[in-house]
């Protein structure tokens, strides 16, 4: 038996599809993107890894806020999700300065309106998360806008609750997973409404994709930091001479082997739960 699915659309790493009225089909693919750029090599499981940390956190954090998981195929890189009303903004959550954070702060001294102290420096954790919201600009990029601005576009009781759900689960997630050597500098988070009204998280949850995973041992402000999971494939690309326009280079071998390695360690040491036992059976992540 099998149902179909029309294909929504592709997101750069992941794909859409709609199962009915009230159901979508996220499939997360092993394709992974650098300096923007969808590369042309795969890392084999990077969607299960994906995936499967995503689920985690939604079973983690559903007493903190709903979330549209319905449940987590089979093939442990695909989740059946409740369809939501999406909230017009994307709230990014920051507990270091880093990124866009870090750039708008040099220029300004403020992030999305919050006022910072003087004199942080590059990657530094900030005294409290800040919530930085964005829109997609017509140009596919982000485009950072203040609370006030959040407020206006979702209904302002509306985005109190979404963002006050941001904040809750990035505490929990930044704790969680301080604990287990991982720094989770920021994240995004994409908000719903439901049927009944309620705010709901939606996307994905806490992902290397959706945030910025610094490994905590090597954590120094002061300068940028290098990624969790991305770091060895951004190191080889700059010994390329490659202009960071698409199309991308073709990933050696060994840079494959050792990318895939970091995500296979950060799905472990967050969930504490070994791949091969998540492969074997996906639902042990929500138990
Ligand atoms: C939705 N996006 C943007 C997949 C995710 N639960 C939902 N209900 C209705 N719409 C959406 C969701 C979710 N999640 C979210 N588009 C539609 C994020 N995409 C980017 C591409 O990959």
């Amino acid at each position: 038996m099998s149902e179909t699915a029309t294909h929504l659309g592709s997101g750069k790493v992941r794909e859409l599809y709609a199962l009915d009225d009230e159901r979508l089909l996220l499939v997360a693919s092993d394709r992974i993107s650098t300096f923007d750029v969808v590369l042309p090599t795969a890392i084999p499981d990077k969607g299960r890894v994906l995936t499967g940390l995503s689920a985690f956190w939604f079973a983690q954090t559903k007493d903190i806020v709903p979330n549209h998981l319905i449940s987590l195929r089979a093939d442990g890189r695909s989740l059946e999700c409740r369809r939501l009303e999406m909230l017009p903004v994307e709230v990014v959550v920051r507990g270091y300065l880093s990124g866009s954070g870090w750039k708008d702060y040099c220029l300004t001294g403020s992030v999305c309106g919050h006022t910072l102290p003087a004199g942080l420096r590059e990657s530094e954790r900030l005294p409290e998360p800040i919530v930085t919201p964005a829109t997609k600009a017509t140009t596919g990029h982000d485009l950072n806008i203040d609370e006030e601005e959040a407020a206006r576009l979702c209904g302002a009781a509306r985005y109190a609750i979404a963002r006050e759900a941001a904040l809750g689960i990035y505490r929990y997630g930044e704790q969680h997973a301080a604990r287990r050597g991982i720094v989770v500098a920021d994240t995004k988070f994409e908000l719903g409404v439901d049927a009944a009204g309620q705010v709901v998280l939606g996307d994905e949850a806490l992902t290397p994709d959706s945030s910025r995973f610094w490994p905590a041992d090597v954590y120094e402000p002061g300068r940028p930091q290098p990624s969790f999971d991305k770091q060895f494939v951004r190191d080889w690309c700059e010994t390329t001479g490659w202009d960071k326009t698409a199309p991308g280079p073709e990933l050696p071998d060994d840079i494959v082997a050792g990318t895939r390695a970091r995500y296979i360690e950060a799905f472990e040491r967050l969930t504490e739960i070994p791949f091969a036992q998540y492969l074997a059976d996906p639902q042990i992540v929500l138990a």
